[in-house]
């Protein structure tokens, strides 16, 4: 399709008709309107309940929608990632979801499904910004405000500890953008916002509960001046709360754990007094997903950034969300 018009503007003469072809060739490659379609889920990972429950939510969406899936899971492998998307390119699907791992490495993978006429949605995590444009080398993010959820707990966390306390924070995988964006988010608000704060320590944990757990028994025993512990995940939250009751402190009274997801063990954890809050972070995308590709086919315009709202949890809601949380 790109090259057909790039063959018909091909004809024409001229510096005007040159911006035209620079146009028509940056434009996201057009999807056919049809019944079903064969569609690619390239997944990051399956080592935590919230992947899970996206990739249940997308398989779901498209059998309701009768739509053959394709279906790979990179194992936490940028570069696997990179092959499961050109393996779909090979296969023809008509359409590409996408959760990029990281921000930069997955850029190759959403140039080749441009060039070879195939739509990407990203899905949940974003790319580099200054590397490929959302509506023109991509059709649409789909996900969270991540800089916001970092200043929602955040200020959570400020008015909670009283404007006082060190921290630890546990960054998620290095180089994808909710670890970017999140901690961006919660350092500049604790930065702008508690001049008798500080983060001691801020060191990834790769979003996994278990790394979380031995980074943060490293951190406690180096910062033993620390009380609160940031998280950029419920998984890595739950980690350090094992970390602490390893050490022989208590969790909620001796520390202060926050984070992000509103997975089903974190509301637990809230509920049982060990965590502080939660800001949401929904992995159900599977209706707006499919939803967002079968309007482009259909000639609808579809908003270069989609943002997904996102609840926030502590111990005075944690219960009513608790059944039906993942
Ligand atoms: O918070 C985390 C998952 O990309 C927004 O990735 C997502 C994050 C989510 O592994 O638990």
């Amino acid at each position: 399709m790109l090259i057909t018009r790039r063959h018909l503007l091909a004809g024409a003469a001229g510096g005007a008709s040159a911006l035209i072809l620079a146009r028509a060739y940056g434009a996201v490659p057009p999807l056919k309107k049809k019944d079903t379609y064969k569609v690619g889920f390239a997944q990051t990972e399956s080592n935590n309940p919230w992947r899970l429950a996206q990739t249940a939510s997308m398989q779901a969406e498209a059998k309701k929608r009768g739509c053959q899936l394709v279906y790979t899971d990179a194992a936490g492998s940028a570069a696997k990632q990179v092959a499961d998307v050109n393996s779909m390119i090979a296969q023809g699907v008509d359409f590409i979801f996408l959760p990029p791992r990281e921000e930069k490495p997955l850029i190759p993978a959403v140039m080749a499904a441009k060039k070879a006429g195939i739509p990407v949605l990203l899905i949940d995590r974003n790319v580099d910004p200054a590397l490929a444009k959302a509506g023109e080398d991509y059709l649409a993010f789909v996900g969270s405000n991540f800089v916001q959820e970092g200043m929602r707990v955040a200020e959570w966390t400020i008015k909670t500890a009283g404007g006082k306390g060190k921290i630890i924070e546990l960054e998620g995988s290095v180089g994808a953008s909710p670890a970017n964006d999140r901690k961006k988010g919660f350092d500049d608000t604790i930065k702008a916002k508690a001049p008798e704060m500080t983060i001691v320590a801020s060191q990834s944990g790769d979003f996994a509960r278990d790394k979380g757990r031995q980074v943060a028994e490293t951190l406690l025993q180096a910062h033993p001046e620390a009380t609160i512990i940031y998280a950029h995940n419920d998984e890595m939250a739950l980690g350090a709360i094992a970390a602490i009751e390893a050490a022989g402190k208590v969790p909620g009274k001796d520390y202060l754990v926050v984070s992000i997801d509103g997975e089903k063990d974190a509301l637990q954890a809230i509920i049982d007094g060990k965590m502080g809050c939660s800001c949401e972070c929904n992995p159900r995308f599977g209706p707006k997903a499919f939803d967002i590709m079968y309007e482009y086919a259909g000639g609808g315009k579809i908003e270069p950034i989609i943002i997904n709202p996102d609840n926030f949890y502590d111990a005075s809601n944690a219960k009513d969300h608790l059944a039906s949380a993942y």
